[in-house]
């Protein structure tokens, strides 16, 4: 009797803010839903397993499922949570027209740090009224030439085909999009975080906080423990990360330091600090 095979396989959850991604995985992994809006706190993941038919057998798959925010000022954070994913949903509501607009720039971005990868969109929230008529969701997503579902986190409809689809996906030799990228694929993301250390322009105070939380993550080399050790802090300081203050950030950076002073050698450890601390200076 030959044994199945077991394999393991990273997928990114991408899409404007408040369109229901952290609701979709919340439906697949643990049959629920809630009303409720809470932003995801940088990203987050959950595995599940599925069942893969292969030619020859049943094969199972760890779908290790990343919940990435929407808030687009978090771009940084975003990017360097696409690394090394093998699928990928784009969510779009059809309620609001408006998050199919940034689409592109969702793949492209996806594109450039992951590569052509294997892509299922979510038009989600179909239990709802929509903005935006089927066949024009139809001709727009036709256009990309990727498989897509209506769905509803709310009902569960086409909530478990999508993800056992996109697993499908990701075992089989995938063909590429219609529509053909500019790939500039990279695999490091250190470029995309020393240039504003360098420059004399006035950052935001989002995009500041983008930064020190991508920096904390590369630190610690494992985005998704980093992440726990961010959200902890961060309520420690009695901090709603999206209505962060100067002083607030400050506070955080030194409870982010304390908690990483086991992990981290000392000196690089006082390198972010001031890295961080010239960040929170450039704030205008
Ligand atoms: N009616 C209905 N509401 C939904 C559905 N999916 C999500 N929602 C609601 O939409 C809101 C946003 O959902 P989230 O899952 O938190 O959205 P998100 O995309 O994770 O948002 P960010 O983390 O900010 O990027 C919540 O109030 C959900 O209850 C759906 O299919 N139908
Ligand atoms: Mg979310």
């Amino acid at each position: 009797m030959s044994e199945n095979r077991h394999m393991m396989k990273k997928m990114c959850v991408i899409g404007e803010a408040a369109v229901g991604k952290t609701s979709l995985i919340r439906r697949f992994v643990h049959d629920k839903f809630d009303d409720s809006y809470i932003a995801t706190i940088g990203t987050k993941t959950t595995a599940k397993e599925i069942q893969i038919a292969t030619d020859d057998e049943i094969a199972f798959m760890t779908l290790q499922i990343w919940d990435i925010l929407g808030v687009r000022s978090f771009s940084k954070l975003q990017k360097i949570a696409y690394k090394g994913a093998n699928g990928a949903f784009i969510v779009v509501d059809i309620t609001r027209k408006v998050t199919f607009r940034t689409f592109d720039s969702w793949l492209s971005s996806l594109y450039k740090i992951a590569g052509d990868i294997p892509v299922v969109v979510l038009a989600n929230k179909n239990d709802l009224n929509p903005d935006i008529g089927k066949v024009e969701i139809e001709r727009f997503i036709s256009d990309y030439g990727f498989p897509y579902y209506l769905t509803s986190a709310k009902t569960g409809q086409n909530v478990n085909n999508a993800f056992n689809n996109l697993g499908q996906m990701m075992v089989k030799p995938w063909v590429g999009t219609k529509i053909d990228p500019q790939l500039e694929i990279s695999d490091t993301t250190d470029t995309m975080i020393e240039p504003e250390l360098a420059s004399s322009r006035k950052l935001s105070i989002f995009e500041v906080e983008d930064i020190i939380m991508a920096r904390y993550c590369e630190l610690l080399e494992d985005q998704d423990f980093a992440m726990a050790i961010i959200r902890q802090q961060f309520n420690k300081a009695e901090l709603d990360f999206m209505y962060p203050t100067i002083s607030g950030l400050s506070k955080v950076v030194d409870l982010l330091m304390n908690a990483a002073s086991d992990r981290v050698e000392n000196t690089r450890l006082e390198k972010e600090r001031k890295a961080y601390t010239h960040l929170i200076k450039m704030i205008g």
